[in-house]
């Protein structure tokens, strides 16, 4: 009877149907982004907030430029002292040259202000380039490489250091670094570009999703909290990875850094219980590095407020410090793992360099002579053939488990042994002697050839080696090159060559890896050479070690494959480790698309990012013979021989006179 209305109620049936699932979609997809950019909003809101200085005439005063750490070319008369080794000398430091002045010892004449417009010009075109490029295409391998001049830049003060009388003026280069053929203006500047495109990248979507918070969970874009922070929002990625903002001339970053720790970093009035090792190297070593590069009080006030947190830590019997300490109660503890309620060498004997130079910077003793009685300790101990196992009774003054290692629970005691006598202008003898002693047993008992000759450095227990190699021992490639490289005697070609067969072998754990990223621990044995051989030895959390051994041994024999190592591992983080929101570690480094950790630890931008872009950098950008880098890649100033030392006069206790008296040296 009606045909024509049966054949179109369908018709209209689905047609309704149609429209109000398109409907529903709309207003999903409408939702879903306004849910997303309100969060958006408020986190950009939040971030601006804090970012609102409390004192505007402050960060004018920052002088950022000046201060740069690459921005400064030392330009001294020569002249050649008793000991035949060369020392810049000048009778004030205020007669650092003005930037127009005549200087026959640097081929380049540009002003200041010219070479400042050069570099704001590549940059510009950089940025316009990479603006286009970014996530869009892979990284290319030809890059153009500028052969440029050393800066001619005007060597300036710090405010600090101009109006402190105590300064001295000599700067002793001695002996100088056996570097390679000069080539101070050789920068990689795309591949380099590249790195502080990833830096970028890193804190940006940090400051977006995990702002203030320790660290970011890039898959699930929340913050990651716990771990070895505690439950606190210390900001470690923001203290972790602002020096190397600054190195990387990324100053906007840098000043909102800047502030969050100004206006929020503080452990007043918390109970967070702390890693003493972690919360030195990222925390103190940190703000260290950030008060030597600017001189802003800020850095010194809270290096300073930190170490005093951990220092209930050093009341134990033996003085060697606990591991955890609570900021409130001040209660110290060690783990319970670890081999009966003994504190682990990497941990105790990682606080050297930070404690000595804030006393160095606050005038006062204390820190440098807590960590002064855990090298007495250790110094005077029986050493069972010669080595250092990595547990130590603090209450007894024993050993616990005979295991050594120059990977995890061992690794950074060595470190800072030469570093300390690096830092000290090479005058702490005791710390070069007990770091030569110690590496000689480590090269009699530990380093080994594989049958296919990689030299590797090999994990001990009581009598037996381990054969196995922990991804966090690579820096010591760099350390023992660094140890070859400072003190001529009967071991250093053998050190050297040492140092550069571990680099290569920690490489070849990358190249055979599909992802071209190396394992958490790799092993020698019949089966297999430099390869994860456990399945909880296949991740890679974005550590720094190989890179930080590239760089060494670049800066030392300008081999340019180590430029190219460092390369190949920026293209595979960039394959596999960067997602849409930052950077993550992989859990099988042995699968073509392994899963990733969902975790972008603090250290990728303290370290992993600044040690590949000093690689790409000419050597003027920290020089090895002014700065010594912590085990966390903050740069320290080295005694005598770097402006940025800012030494302060020391303050006697007042049944001594009380009044300031000066050591600066
Ligand atoms: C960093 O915190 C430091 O390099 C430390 O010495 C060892 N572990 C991590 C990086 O892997």
């Amino acid at each position: 009877m009606c045909p024509k209305t049966s054949k179109t109620t369908p018709l209209l049936l689905i047609g309704g149907i149609g429209f109000v699932i398109v409907l529903v979609v709309i207003t999903g997809i409408t939702l879903i982004n306004n849910i997303n950019l309100s969060n958006i909003i408020r986190l950009n809101e939040k971030v601006a907030s804090d970012s609102v200085s409390a004192n505007d005439n402050q960060i004018k005063e920052l002088n950022y430029v000046n201060n740069h750490p690459k921005n400064i070319f030392i330009k001294l008369p020569l002249s050649t002292n008793n000991n035949g080794s060369q020392s810049h000398q000048s009778s004030t430091p205020a007669t650092a040259l003005d930037a127009n002045e005549e200087n026959e010892n640097v081929g380049d004449t540009r002003t200041l202000d010219q070479i400042r417009q050069e570099m704001s010009s590549v940059r510009q075109q950089q940025e316009h380039h990479h603006h286009h490029q970014q996530d869009e295409e892979e990284p290319k391998l030809s890059s153009v490489i500028w052969q440029g001049k050393p800066k001619s830049l005007q060597l300036k003060l710090p405010q600090q250091v101009q109006s402190n009388q105590t300064y001295t003026t000599t700067m002793l280069i001695s002996p100088p670094l056996p570097l390679g053929p000069y080539t101070g203006g050789l920068i990689d500047y795309t591949k380099r570009e590249k790195v502080v495109q990833m830096m970028k990248h890193a804190w940006h979507n940090y400051k977006l999703y995990a702002w203030g918070k320790n660290e970011l969970r890039p898959l699930s874009q929340r913050p990651h909290s716990g771990s070895i922070f505690g439950s606190y929002d210390l900001g470690a990625t923001i203290v972790d990875g602002l020096d190397t903002l600054y190195i990387m001339g990324l100053e906007r970053e840098y000043k909102e850094g800047r502030d969050w720790i100004e206006r929020k970093f503080s452990l007043d009035n918390i109970s967070a219980e702390l890693s003493v090792f972690e919360t030195n190297i990222r925390f103190v070593g940190g703000m260290l590095t950030l008060y030597a590069f600017t001189g802003d009080p800020l850095y010194k006030e809270k290096a300073q407020h930190i170490a005093d947190k951990l220092l209930p830590a050093f009341q134990t019997p033996t003085g060697i410090p606990y591991a955890l300490v609570n900021t409130k109660t001040g209660m110290a503890k060690n783990y319970g793992w670890a081999s009966g309620g003994s504190s682990i060498l990497s941990e105790f004997g990682t606080l050297h360099l930070e404690f000595a130079y804030l006393s160095d910077i606050t005038g006062n003793p204390l820190y440098r002579e807590r960590v002064q009685t855990i090298r007495q300790v250790l110094k005077e101990i029986e050493k069972p053939k010669g080595l250092y196992p990595n547990f130590l009774n603090p209450k007894t003054g024993k050993w616990g488990q005979l295991h050594m290692s120059l990977g995890a629970l061992g690794d950074s005691y060595y470190e800072y042994l030469l570093k300390a006598w690096l830092q000290s202008g090479q005058t702490d003898e005791e710390a070069r002697e007990m770091y030569d002693e110690a590496m000689l047993a480590i090269m009699d008992k530990m380093v080994r050839t594989s049958p296919n000759g990689l030299t590797y450095v090999s994990d001990l227990k009581f009598d037996r080696l381990e054969h196995k190699m922990d991804h966090l021992a690579c820096f010591s490639g760099g350390l023992f090159a660094l140890g070859a490289a400072t003190r001529q005697n009967e071991h250093t070609d053998k050190y050297m060559e040492v140092g550069k067969g571990i680099t290569n072998t920690c490489h070849e754990s990358y190249i055979r890896a599909p992802t071209q990223l190396g394992p958490e621990a790799f092993r020698f044995s019949d089966a297999a050479e430099a390869r994860a051989l456990r399945s909880q030895e296949k991740y890679y959390i974005l550590r720094p070690e190989t890179f930080e051994s590239y760089f060494v041994l670049w800066r030392l024999t300008h081999d340019q494959k180590y430029r190219d190592w460092g390369w190949e591992a920026v293209l595979a983080l960039e394959k596999h480790c960067r997602t849409p929101h930052g950077y993550c570690g992989l859990r099988n480094v042995y699968l073509q698309e392994p899963q990733k950790d969902d975790v972008q630890q603090s250290f990728f931008l303290a370290e992993t990012l600044k040690y590949l872009y000093l690689l790409f950098s000419d050597d003027s950008v920290l020089p090895l013979d002014e700065w010594v880098f912590n085990t966390e890649a903050h740069p320290l100033p080295i005694k005598g021989a770097n402006i940025y030392y800012r030494q302060a006069p020391v303050t006697l206790p007042a049944a001594a006179g009380g009044a300031a008296a000066s050591n600066a040296s």
